[in-house]
C-alpha cells in the first residue's frame, strides 16, 4: 500500500519541495490549498496531475488553518499516515502588522490539526511533522542554538510558533502521539517568496543588471542568519518522520552570515563588486564600476524587535537522522541569482514588446 501524506501549506516554498520529494518516494500526496481570487499554486503546478488520468497520486483540497470543521473533513476523507503541518502567516514583518491573524493560523491552526487528529481517533496511525523556527530563540541566549537553548520570542510570529512547537509536545506527551518539531533555520531556495531578504536581494540584482531596476531599499544590514537550501531542509522533515522515537531536531548548516555578505556574495555572482559607504541608516553599498549607489538603507524594512544572530548546531540531527546539507552558502546564492536572471530576461523581452511588467520592490 502507499503511503498517504497530507501537507497543509502545500502551495508555498517548502510545500512545493517537499511535495515533489513525497511523490519521488511513491508516496500519495494531498495538499491544502487556500481560495484566492487569482492563481496560487505556481510553485506546484508541475507537479499537477489532471484528475480524469489514472494513478493520480497528488490531490489537492480547498481548506485553512482557521477552519476547523473543513481540517476535520480533509483528514477524514484523505486517512493520511502522514501529516506535514506547514501553513503558516510566515513573514515575520508582517506579523507585527496581522497579530491576531498570525496568532489564529499559526498557533491556533496547529491546534486545531492536532485537535482534528485525536477527534478522529487517528492519534495512533497519524506521524506529524510541526514546522518550528528558529525564530523561536530569537533574543540570543547562546550561539550556536541547538535543541536545548531557550526560546526567547520577538515578533508576534515567533510568539505564535512557541505556542505551536508546545502543543505539538504535548501532543506528543498526553496522547502518545508520534509527533515532531523540526526547528528548520533559515532556507532558501528560487521558489523563496519575493519579499523575503535573501530573494528580494537575488531578485533585485538580476534586475539591475538587465536595467530593470535601480536602486535596492533594505533594512538591517547587520542581522545575521544561518540560511541553506530549501530542498535539503525538506529531506529533513521526512526523516523525523521515519524514526523510531518522535523527537525535535535542530536544522541548520552551522555557518551564519550578515544580510550585508548574501548582497555583497549576490551581486559578486553577477560581477558587481560594491564598495560600502556610510553607517546606520545612511549606509549605501556603491557600484565600484559605475560609481552610482544601488543598495541602500530604509528604516521601513527594520522591524520594532529584531533577531541578531542565528547560527544552529544541527549535530543532533546528524547523528540520529544521518542528515546534513548538501548545498553550500555559495552554490545557493549562484542558483537563486541565476534563477532570477532568468526571469529578469522575460521581463526583457517583455518590455521590447511594448509592454510593462511588474515592478514591486517590497
Ligand atoms: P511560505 O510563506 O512560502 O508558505 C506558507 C504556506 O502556508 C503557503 O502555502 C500559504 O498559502 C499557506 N498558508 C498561509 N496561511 C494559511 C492559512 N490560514 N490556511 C492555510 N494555508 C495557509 O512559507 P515556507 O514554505 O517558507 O515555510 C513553510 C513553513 O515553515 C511555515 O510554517 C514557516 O513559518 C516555517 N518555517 C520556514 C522557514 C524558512 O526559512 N522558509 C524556517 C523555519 C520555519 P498561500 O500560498 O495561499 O499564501
Ligand atoms: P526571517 O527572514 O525574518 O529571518 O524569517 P527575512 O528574510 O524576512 O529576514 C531576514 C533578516 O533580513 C533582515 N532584512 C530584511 N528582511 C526583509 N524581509 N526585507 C528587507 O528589506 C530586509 N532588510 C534586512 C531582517 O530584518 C532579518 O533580520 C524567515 C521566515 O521564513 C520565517 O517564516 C522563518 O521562521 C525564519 O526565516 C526562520
Amino acid at each position: 500500500m502507499k503511503k498517504k501524506a497530507l501537507i497543509t501549506g502545500v502551495t508555498g516554498q517548502d510545500g512545493a519541495y517537499l511535495s515533489e520529494f513525497l511523490l519521488n518516494k511513491g508516496y500519495e500526496v494531498h495538499g491544502i490549498k487556500r481560495r484566492a481570487s487569482s492563481f496560487n499554486t505556481d510553485r506546484i503546478d508541475h507537479l499537477y496531475q489532471d484528475l480524469h488520468e489514472e494513478h493520480v497520486n497528488f490531490f489537492l483540497h480547498y481548506g485553512d488553518m482557521t477552519d476547523s470543521t473543513n481540517l476535520i473533513r480533509i483528514l477524514q476523507e484523505v486517512q493520511p499516515d502522514e501529516v506535514y503541518n506547514l501553513a503558516a502567516q510566515s513573514h515575520v514583518k508582517v506579523s507585527f502588522e496581522t497579530p491576531e491573524y498570525t496568532a489564529n493560523s499559526d498557533a491556533l491552526g496547529t491546534l486545531r490539526l492536532l485537535e482534528a487528529i485525536r477527534i478522529l481517533g487517528m492519534t495512533e496511525r497519524v506521524k506529524f511533522y510541526q514546522a518550528s523556527t528558529s525564530e523561536l530563540y530569537g533574543k540570543v541566549q547562546e550561539v550556536p542554538q541547538n535543541e536545548n537553548t531557550p526560546f526567547y520570542p520577538r515578533s508576534p510570529y515567533a510568539a505564535a510558533k512557541i505556542y505551536g512547537y508546545w502543543i505539538t509536545v504535548n501532543y506528543r506527551e498526553a496522547y502518545n502521539m508520534f509527533a515532531c518539531n523540526g526547528i528548520l533555520f533559515n532556507h532558501e531556495s528560487p521558489l523563496r517568496g519575493e519579499t523575503f531578504v535573501t530573494r528580494k536581494i537575488t531578485r533585485a540584482a538580476a534586475r539591475m543588471k538587465l536595467g530593470l531596476q535601480d536602486i535596492l531599499y533594505l533594512g538591517n544590514l547587520d542581522a545575521k542568519r544561518d540560511w541553506g537550501f530549501a530542498g535539503d531542509y525538506v529531506e529533513a522533515m521526512w526523516l523525523m518522520l521515519q524514526q523510531d522515537k518522535p523527537e525535535d531536531y535542530v536544522i541548520a548548516t552551522g555557518e551564519t552570515r550578515t544580510v550585508r555578505e548574501f548582497v555583497e556574495a549576490a551581486f559578486q555572482e553577477l560581477n558587481m563588486e560594491l564598495e560600502w559607504q556610510g553607517s546606520g541608516v545612511h549606509e549605501k553599498g556603491i557600484d565600484k564600476a559605475s560609481g552610482r549607489s544601488v543598495v541602500e538603507v530604509d528604516p521601513r524594512y527594520f522591524r520594532p524587535t529584531e533577531v541578531d544572530v542565528l547560527l544552529g548546531d544541527p549535530g543532533k540531527a546528524k547523528r540520529q537522522l544521518g542528515w546534513s546539507p548538501k548545498v553550500t552558502f555559495k552554490e545557493l546564492v549562484s542558483m537563486m541569482v541565476h534563477s532570477d536572471l532568468e526571469e529578469a530576461q522575460k521581463d526583457v523581452v517583455i518590455e521590447k514588446e511594448g509592454f510593462s511588467v511588474r515592478n514591486y520592490y517590497e
